[in-house]
């Protein structure tokens, strides 16, 4: 009997377990552009164009491949509004009581497809290196996991930059050699290159300029690829002018530059256009051949065989209630300032207003300036989640929540970091060039210019001690503040509230 095989917006891969379990001379693959998935946070419109567009182009590789291939279109009338609905049109239509899906990367949509009158049989995601039975048989029985040997068993199975059973370079991690601040007059950084536009992509545009008006981002100019060939030459180009420099710029911000030398891959690789271990074996030949150094190499390696497999490992280990911790009670709500309010602080709009015209900011504007802020200021990390989730071109909740929840808020209690990442002015001052023309001075510890990262960083050591004092990696931190004359501590408590009033009452700040 003819069975469905569906194939999500984050499922663009020819290598998707179901199209591989699937006959081809017989299955129906199904498609859907639907309401619930466009709208189940605010998304980005340069996000939802990219993943209509490519879905498009995919359905259309498909059919030229030979399958059979229904797809429905988010203006169809006939649009039954989320893919369980979807689905059960389609399985009436070809008389299917079966569907082939590869497991999708959120709870909510594993859920509804088993809550679904049909057979679903969910296949394990095999576009990941490290499955979820691995990753948990990893897991099993250790007190605390951490990423860095997760990555070691990865580089292990991997075989990247190894030298027989030792890694490449006598050590697994070159980070002793990276982030170092970027030279703002390098006149050879070069953009990703911009796709050059075609029908089907105006014809997104225009759908989506017409139904997601209100949603925070700029659409337009669109410059995303939006088929593998395309993602490809994304790649081509990162190897060849960025990666030599990626891992010792890896943590700067420039003002006037979005990418310094970042892959801006993310989007592709989740939505399936390019595949992990073809990107890292580029990388590595690019070592290998003397075009790009070690350090880099294994950095860019490292984010992608370590950190990317890891979160997802501890997306699906912790299970669908991890969207919901909040272990350091933070209940702020996160500031108009995220949406495009005004505020008197350098950095975060030039991470706010970059996400809002690219639907792009890199690691460490996401973790250092508005995860940061976030943190310290105490916001709500459920609507931390909600923004990150909406904003990216590369959110997906199974990337996206550990790394808001878990890495950057703590909401998790220390399940994917060993401690906090806060930082007071002083760090973004030292990695960036935005402290510059602050209306606040990055030197000031209290007072009315003070700037608000000095004050609330001390704020948060200080409400969050019992926790965090007896941190053997925080011990420092408490012992500076212990050393503080009192009579300043209490001034930068108080001006440090003072400042959480102001946000509260919606005051720019
Ligand atoms: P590069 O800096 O060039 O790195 C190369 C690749 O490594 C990335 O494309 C990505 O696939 C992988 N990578 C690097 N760091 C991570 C990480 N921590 N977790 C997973 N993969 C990683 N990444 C997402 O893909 N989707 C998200 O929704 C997302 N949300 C984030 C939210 C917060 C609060 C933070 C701190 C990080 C988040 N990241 C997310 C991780 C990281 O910021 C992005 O992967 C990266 O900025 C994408 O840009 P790039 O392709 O230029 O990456
Ligand atoms: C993110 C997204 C959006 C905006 N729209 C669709 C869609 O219309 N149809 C679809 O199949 N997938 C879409 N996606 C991706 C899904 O939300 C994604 O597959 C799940 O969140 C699981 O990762
Ligand atoms: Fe941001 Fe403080 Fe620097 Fe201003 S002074 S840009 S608020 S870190």
């Amino acid at each position: 009997m003819v069975k469905l095989v569906l194939v999500l917006g984050d499922q663009l891969s020819d290598t998707l377990s179901a199209l591989q379990q699937a006959d081809k001379t017989r299955d129906v693959v199904v498609m859907a552009e639907v309401g619930t998935e466009a709208g189940y946070v605010p998304h980005h419109p340069k996000k939802i164009a990219f993943i209509f567009a490519a879905m498009r182009k995919f359905a259309q590789a498909l059919r030229k491949e030979g399958w059979t291939v229904t797809y429905t279109r988010l203006d169809d009338g006939e649009n039954a509004g989320s893919t369980p609905a979807e689905l059960l049109r389609r399985a009436q239509e070809f008389g299917a009581d079966q569907v082939l899906a590869t497991q999708p990367g959120e709870w909510r949509l594993i859920q509804a497809l088993q809550d679904m009158p049909l057979h679903v049989t969910l296949l394990p995601d095999t576009r990941f290196l490290c499955s979820n039975d691995e990753f948990s048989k990893w897991a099993q029985g250790r007190k605390a996991l951490r990423m860095e040997y997760f990555y070691r068993e990865m580089r292990r199975k991997t075989g990247l930059l190894m030298d027989g059973d030792q890694p490449e370079g006598g050590k697994w991690n070159f980070d002793h050699d990276n982030r170092k601040p970027a030279k703002g007059d390098d006149l050879f950084r070069q953009s990703p290159p911009a796709a050059p536009s075609d029908p089907i992509v105006e014809e997104v545009l225009d759908l989506v300029e017409a139904r997601f008006a209100d949603n925070f981002g700029q659409l337009r100019p669109f410059t995303f690829h939006t088929d593998r060939a395309g993602a490809l030459r994304v790649l081509d180009h990162f190897i060849t002018h960025a990666l030599p420099d990626f891992g010792t710029y890896q943590d700067a911000m420039l003002s006037d530059d979005p990418y310094l030398y970042h892959a801006v891959i993310g989007l592709y690789l989740n939505a399936g256009l390019l595949h992990p271990l073809e990107v890292c074996q580029r990388a590595e030949a690019a070592y290998k051949c003397g075009h790009a150094p070690l350090n880099s190499v294994e950095g860019f390696i490292r984010q992608i065989i370590g950190w990317r497999e890891f979160i997802r490992g501890i997306y699906f280990l912790e299970g669908p209630d991890y969207t919901q911790r909040n272990a350091l009670d933070h209940t702020r709500d996160l500031p108009a300032l995220y949406w495009g309010g005004a505020t008197r602080m350098n950095c975060l709009p030039h991470a706010v207003g970059q996400t809002r015209d690219l639907a792009y900011a890199h690691h460490i504007q996401r973790l250092m300036v508005t995860g940061n802020f976030a943190l310290l200021a105490g916001v709500d990390p459920a609507q931390v989640h909600e923004w990150y989730l909406a904003v990216y071109a590369d959110a997906y909740e199974w990337v996206e929540a550990p790394n808001t929840l878990g890495m950057s808020q703590f909401a998790d209690g220390g399940v994917v970091g060993s401690k906090p990442y806060v930082s007071s002015g002083a760090y973004i001052d030292r990695m960036s060039d935005y402290c510059r023309s602050c209306h606040y001075k990055v030197k000031d510890k209290t007072g009315a210019l003070a700037c608000p990262f000095n004050l609330l960083y001390w704020h948060f050591l200080d409400r969050h001690r019992d926790r965090f004092a007896r941190n053997p990696r925080m011990a420092q931190m408490y012992r500076t503040w212990d050393r503080m004359d009192d009579a300043h501590c209490q001034q930068v408590l108080a001006d440090a509230g003072a400042f959480l009033s102001r946000m509260k009452e919606g005051q720019i700040i």
